[in-house]
């Protein structure tokens, strides 16, 4: 049968001047929504608050007819269940994981797409057998260049039909600390976060974290599929190849200090000594700086670092404050041994991807 589909082609729309968030912005926004910015009291994010992003629908996986195949390039294919997987040697990983996407509402003009603030971001521990052993057992041959990882899940991107899937050079793909994970934060996957099985590769924006994962294929060549080509990629024309999206830029986001107001949430604080709190994070080096400004940017003042004792995860500041009567904006900004910093206004790009400037926190003190 063959039906012809309006949407096909053609990058994300550019939203007009002024044109607000539509129904299905509001309809994705919905369906994947962000974490609390208070969760981020938390050195790991409570269930249910880690933020979700699912491209298509969340699909229905059987764990007692569950496979996973590992094919293509190897000398040795493995077809596992969920028993035989969970049998090898595992290693837990405290990984901050962060969609691609993350701040894209804050772009002018907007990419229309999932519209993000600040809150597409979420740490959790992912316990799952490292993906450089089942590799090696595999055993890849040398032709052997890129890794896919296939999900269940299956839908249409730009009148483009496909799984979600993605592509990992095989040296990303067997680094230390990249997991098939089974379990978060001890217990079995919720099934929006990809049960039975997902990918977590630690440092790199959410798309990589394939879902679902129901196959491996090594290929002796570069993986040319619609998310790796088309879908993650650095443009400012929307025909160019644009570069790929990688790793996570560096981000610092303060716990809102007071009350919100219901509508803005915008925050209501007593006069008076306060300590600011935040988490700072990047997929390049660690966090080894993070300034905070309490008047809009005219100022900063070095904030003081929690312990750097997992690698992949947020890392906790504090930063103490007087707050007088008066309306105020708190910003921070993180540096990572790498030289990288946020700026203070957006990079922008046609699919509103990597927009880690940094964020203003409106706070009113009364007298
Ligand atoms: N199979 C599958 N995996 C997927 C996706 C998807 O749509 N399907 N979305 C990706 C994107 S874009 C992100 S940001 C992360 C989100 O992971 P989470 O929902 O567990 O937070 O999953 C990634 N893995
Ligand atoms: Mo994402």
């Amino acid at each position: 049968m063959s039906v012809s589909l309006p949407w096909t082609g053609g990058p994300a729309r550019i939203a007009e001047p002024g044109e607000g968030v539509g129904l299905d912005e509001l309809l994705l926004a919905s369906r994947n929504h962000a974490m609390p910015a208070e969760a981020m009291r938390e050195d790991l994010t409570p269930p249910g608050l880690h933020y979700v992003l699912t491209h298509y629908d969340i699909p229905h996986v059987d764990a007692a007819s569950w496979r996973l195949r590992v094919e293509g390039c190897v000398d040795h294919p493995l077809d596992l269940d969920l028993e035989a997987l969970q049998a090898r040697p595992s290693r837990t990983v405290r990984v901050t994981l962060e969609c691609a996407g993350n701040g894209r509402a804050g772009l002018t003009p907007r990419p229309v797409s999932q519209p993000w603030l600040t809150g597409a971001v979420g740490t959790a521990e992912w316990t799952g057998v490292p993906l450089a052993d089942l590799l090696r057992d595999a055993s890849p041959t040398p032709q052997a260049v890129d890794v896919v990882f296939t999900g269940a899940d299956h839908g249409f991107e730009r009148g483009i039909e496909q799984d979600y899937e993605r592509g990992l050079s095989l040296a990303d793909a067997s680094a230390d600390d990249v997991v098939l994970a089974y379990q978060m934060n001890g217990a079995p996957l919720p099934v929006q976060h990809g049960f039975p099985v997902r990918l977590v590769v630690p440092g790199w924006y959410g798309m990589a974290h394939v879902k679902w994962l129901r196959r491996i294929r090594l290929l002796d060549r570069a993986f040319d599929g619609y998310q790796n080509a088309v879908g993650y990629r650095l443009r400012q024309e929307p025909d160019e190849p644009g570069a790929p999206v990688t790793r996570i830029e560096p981000r610092a986001l303060l716990v809102p200090p007071g009350d919100p107001e219901f509508l803005t949430r915008e925050r209501i604080l007593r006069p008076g000594p306060v300590t600011l709190t935040g988490r700072a994070w990047s997929g390049w080096g660690r966090v080894d700086r993070v300034e905070v400004s309490t008047d809009d940017g005219l100022t900063w003042s070095d904030a003081d670092l929690g312990p750097h004792e997992h690698r992949w995860a947020w890392r906790r500041f504090t930063a103490t404050w007087t707050a007088e009567p008066g309306r105020h904006v708190l910003r921070a900004r993180a540096h990572d041994s790498t030289g990288r910093v946020q700026p203070m206004t957006p990079r922008w790009n046609q699919g509103g991807f990597t927009n880690n400037a940094d964020q203003p926190l409106v706070v009113h003190v009364p007298q």
